[in-house]
């Protein structure tokens, strides 16, 4: 029997104000369901400033106002996932941007399930590694030497 090794990878995942309001206890069960360990939690509002910033390669978006808007509107919670293939299968968790193609296409998905429009869509997820990297570090610090499992410290309010 040969055990292939698979290195754990880190995404950065947010519940947005519009599920906060309501699925957030939901969607922290669908995390455990799909196997993430959460290593890093945090509920925050999000200064114009802060959302401006992390959303940044948007900013010459028409819908970048309206996105930073909404963004501050209530709080957030932000979560460092680790699983093998963070990245990817928190992002097929999610599903598709707009929760009209989730429906037809991913119904499953957080976003089919939960989500209002393109706009308000329950979740955010990094793209890849490296964006992970990037939003990881804007929000919770320098955590290269905290464990991948989560212990009082890491729980920042
Ligand atoms: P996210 O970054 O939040 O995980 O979402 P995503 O990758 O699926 O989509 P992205 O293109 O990065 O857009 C970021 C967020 O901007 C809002 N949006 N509004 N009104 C619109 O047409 C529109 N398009 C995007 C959504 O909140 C989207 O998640
Ligand atoms: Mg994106």
């Amino acid at each position: 029997e040969i055990d292939f090794f698979f290195p754990q990878e880190q995404t950065l995942a947010v519940i947005k104000p519009d599920a906060m309001e309501g699925h957030k206890e939901e969607i922290l069960g669908e995390i455990s369901k799909g196997g993430f360990t959460i290593s890093h939690l945090k509920e925050t509002v999000l200064t114009r400033e802060m959302a401006e910033e992390f959303y940044r390669e948007h900013r010459e978006k028409p819908f970048f106002s309206q996105l930073v808007d909404f963004m501050c509107r209530g709080p957030c919670l932000m979560l460092v996932l680790t699983k093998e293939n963070a990245v990817e299968e928190w992002r097929a968790m999610m599903g598709p941007t707009d929760p009209e193609k989730a429906r037809e296409t991913a119904p499953q998905s957080l976003r089919a399930r939960f989500a209002k429009d393109v706009l308000e869509n329950t979740v955010h997820g990094s793209s890849d590694q490296q964006h992970a990297a990037e939003k990881i570090h804007f929000i919770f610090g320098d955590i290269s030497a905290d464990s991948d499992v989560l212990n009082e410290a890491d729980v920042v309010s």
